[in-house]
């Protein structure tokens, strides 16, 4: 049997038809393949000599399901849900077999067919919520029928992978591996055959009071957690129908509410982010024919939190990590703490004491620099001075072998500086981790620039291997994430002085979807972090005096934030409970007073936009500058680095949401209410008022 198709194959073997998807690199279920998967199976329906189908695929994984790029529109004729509907109604029994993960309408395609193999290793998944939407091609009304409310529940409002192993009621037969599925698929066809095709649709449920009681608790649980993220309870919305309607009218509240989904700016806002997280693996304009150097043996030097937490990164992926620190207590001590971090994982059974150990064994402590003299690569994570650094990087240049990469986790100093106190900058990197460093996902990858393309290479690949998501950015103050942090933090306290309360703030940031608000992360992290910056930018910001004058009188009064048990807010002992403190408003109005600043009552809406909109504008000056090479890498920096709501999509998608001359306007317009310190801080980027004066977006410059 032929068809005429590039992504879909269709062959007979004895009385069975194969059907093939070969879609690279994913599988990715496009117009083509549905186009293919229609055209193969009538072939199949149509020849006598088949009374079996088995659909599987050329490719690692069976399916990542709908092709996300086709969302923007266009003609997407036939639509999954007909092409799966059509499977389900054969009149040949249909089997799937899973050679590999199937996900979203990959998972829905095999939920269609009549009967299911898998490999047993195997994972699957419905992550649509992860899109903003939810499963759209019959998967909320399918799955619960092959298993149970709490199970389809888990999975689709979730979107977690999910071991075939837990899904019994959903797979007929889970085989050894890829080498022995072919043989126990056609098995399962041949018994098929007598069996006939058997339509999940044709199972009934009905909601009775246990499984009530499962949607109620769910409700519940997701409603308090969810914080203003839309998906999820209609997620539920439409795994309820499947108990509440026939099958064909499930289906139709599935395909409203997928609609009513799909048409939300956070379904745009998380479409957006699944390919800027990708996007920014790619660096447009390296030499192709510089090659990634491999990574075989790393140095640490500096073992305290920072450094020991960068350490664990590359034990984790079995890469062997030596830690330097001149004093052997220093190293004990730094090397106890690691084995804590473990310990407590396997606690929480994360880890076998068998993998901690493994781990462990990665990692060795020196006191002397000789012994860095066989490492591939250095990571210094030292005291954030430039003295010190680069003390250590003319140690390094001395002892390291030619080709080793010398990189610093320095997150606000001068790389090329740093780099001239070697003899190969060409091999100088910024490796910027995010505090705790084996926990976040961000690493801002700093070029600077005398780096070589070849150092890149390696530094974006590394980020892979050790499971991180690494942006590649350029060399100024902060980079990109805490250059931005800096405005949205002197914009915070400069409200309070103002007259806004630090509940009023981390209130309104956080209805906006952070964690938390700019106060409460300024004490978890330790207002002395800012108050040293800013005692290093004192010429940056004298023209301002009301800079951040409470935080640097908390901070000159101990009041350092939670590890001291009092920052803006006070602490119980044992408690990261911020507790308002009236005290702080004292000094506030004792200060405005000081600067002539008439306190006042401010809105709400005038905090969101005063902390978010000069963090977009600085957004626009560093894509100007060429420092970040696309909105969306700021985006991703964003939302693994600070924790912006991946529903929002990131500053950058976000303020294509609220519209950029919108954006401009506020910027505008607090730059002449705000007297002089309008005029300082509120000056708009020329690139915003370029793109506002355009009618475009940001996300225009991704391209
Ligand atoms: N559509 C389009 N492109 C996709 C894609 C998809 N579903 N999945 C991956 N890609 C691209 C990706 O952009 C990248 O491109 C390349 O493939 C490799 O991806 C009706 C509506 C499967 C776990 O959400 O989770 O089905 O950057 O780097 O690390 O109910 O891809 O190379 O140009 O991620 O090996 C639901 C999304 C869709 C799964 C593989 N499915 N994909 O990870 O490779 S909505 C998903 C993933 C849906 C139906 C609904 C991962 C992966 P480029 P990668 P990976």
């Amino acid at each position: 049997m032929q068809i005429d198709s590039k992504v879909v194959s269709v062959e007979q073997k004895d009385n069975i038809a194969l059907i093939t998807l070969n879609n690279a690199p994913v599988n990715a279920l496009s117009k083509a393949v549905r186009q293919g998967v229609m055209t193969a199976m009538q072939a199949a329906l149509s020849n006598d000599g088949v009374e079996a189908i088995v659909i599987t695929s050329a490719l690692p994984l069976f399916s990542a399901g709908a092709d996300i790029s086709e969302f923007s529109g266009g003609n997407l004729e036939p639509m999954l849900p007909e092409v799966l509907n059509f499977i389900e109604s054969a009149s040949k029994p249909v089997v799937a077999a899973l050679n590999g993960a199937a996900f979203g309408g990959g998972l829905e395609l095999a939920l269609a067919c009549h009967y299911r193999v898998s490999v047993e290793s195997n994972k699957v998944g419905l992550p649509e919520v992860h899109l903003g939407i939810l499963p759209g091609a019959g998967g909320t009304q399918r799955l619960p029928r092959l298993s149970d409310a709490k199970t389809a529940l888990d999975m689709i409002v979730s979107g977690a992978p999910t071991p075939v192993t837990k899904l019994s009621g959903v797979f007929d037969k889970l085989t050894a591996s890829v080498e022995t599925l072919a043989a126990d698929a056609q098995q399962v066809a041949l018994n098929a055959i007598a069996q006939g095709p058997r339509p999940v649709s044709e199972i009934n449920l009905s909601l009775d009071d246990d499984t009530n009681a499962v949607f109620n608790a769910y409700s519940e649980q997701v409603t308090q957690k969810s914080k203003g993220f839309f998906a999820p309870l209609k997620c539920i919305e439409a795994v309820k129908a499947a108990y509440t309607m026939p099958f064909n009218d499930g289906l139709a509240e599935e395909a409203r509410l997928f609609m009513q989904c799909m048409e939300t700016p956070q379904a745009r806002a998380q479409q957006h982010f699944f390919f800027a997280e990708r996007a920014a693996n790619h660096v447009p304009g390296l030499d192709k024919n510089a090659q990634a150097r491999s990574i075989s043996k790393v140095a640490i030097i500096g073992a305290g939190t920072m450094g020991g937490g960068i350490a664990m990164n590359f034990a984790n992926a079995g890469i062997p990590v030596v830690m330097l620190e001149l004093k052997q207590e220093a190293l004990d001590k730094g090397l106890a703490l690691i084995r804590r971090n473990y310990e407590n994982s396997a606690k929480k059974g994360k880890l076998t004491s068998e993998q901690v150990e493994q781990r462990m064994s990665l990692l060795t402590g020196v006191t002397d620099y000789d012994a860095l003299s066989d490492v591939d690569l250095v990571i210094e994570a030292v005291f954030e001075k430039m003295s010190v650094k680069k003390e250590v990087f003319s140690a390094l240049d001395r002892v390291c072998k030619p080709g080793a990469i010398l990189a610093t986790n320095t997150s606000t100093l001068d790389i090329n500086e740093i780099a001239e106190a070697t003899s190969r900058p060409q091999d100088v990197i910024g490796l910027h981790f995010f505090s705790p460093a084996n926990v976040m996902k961000l690493l801002e990858i700093v070029r600077a620039d005398k780096t070589s393309d070849e150092v890149i290479k390696t530094a974006m690949k590394l980020a892979k291997t050790i499971r991180k998501v690494g942006v590649l950015v350029g060399v100024c103050f902060g980079f990109v994430g805490n250059r931005m942090i800096e405005v949205y933090g002197r914009e915070a306290n400069r409200l309070m002085l103002e007259g806004a309360t630090p509940e009023q703030v981390d209130r309104v940031i956080m209805q906006l979807g952070m964690p938390m608000g700019p106060f409460t992360m300024g004490d978890m992290a330790g207002l002395d972090i800012g108050y040293f910056v800013r005692q290093s930018r004192k010429a940056f910001i004298e023209h301002d005096p009301s800079y951040c004058v409470v935080a640097d009188e908390l901070v000159e009064a101990g009041r350092v934030g939670l590890k001291a048990g009092k920052g803006v807010y006070l602490y119980e002992a044992g408690s990261r409970k911020p507790i308002a403190d009236p005290e702080v408003m004292e000094i506030a109005a004792r200060k405005a007073k000081e600067l002539g600043i008439e306190q006042r009552e401010i809105s709400d809406q005038e905090i969101l936009e005063r902390c978010i909109y000069p963090l977009i504008n600085e957004g626009a000056d560093i894509l100007r500058e060429g420092i970040a090479g696309r909105a969306s890498d700021i985006d991703v920096i964003y939302v693994y680095g600070y924790g912006f709501p991946v529903f929002r999509g990131g500053p950058m998608q976000y303020a294509d949401e609220v519209g950029l001359k919108n954006v401009l306007a506020r910027m505008r317009h607090y730059q002449s209410s705000l007297g002089e310190y309008g005029k300082q801080w509120f000056a708009p980027s020329e690139l915003l008022i370029e793109l506002a004066d355009q009618n475009k977006t940001f996300s225009s410059l991704n391209n």
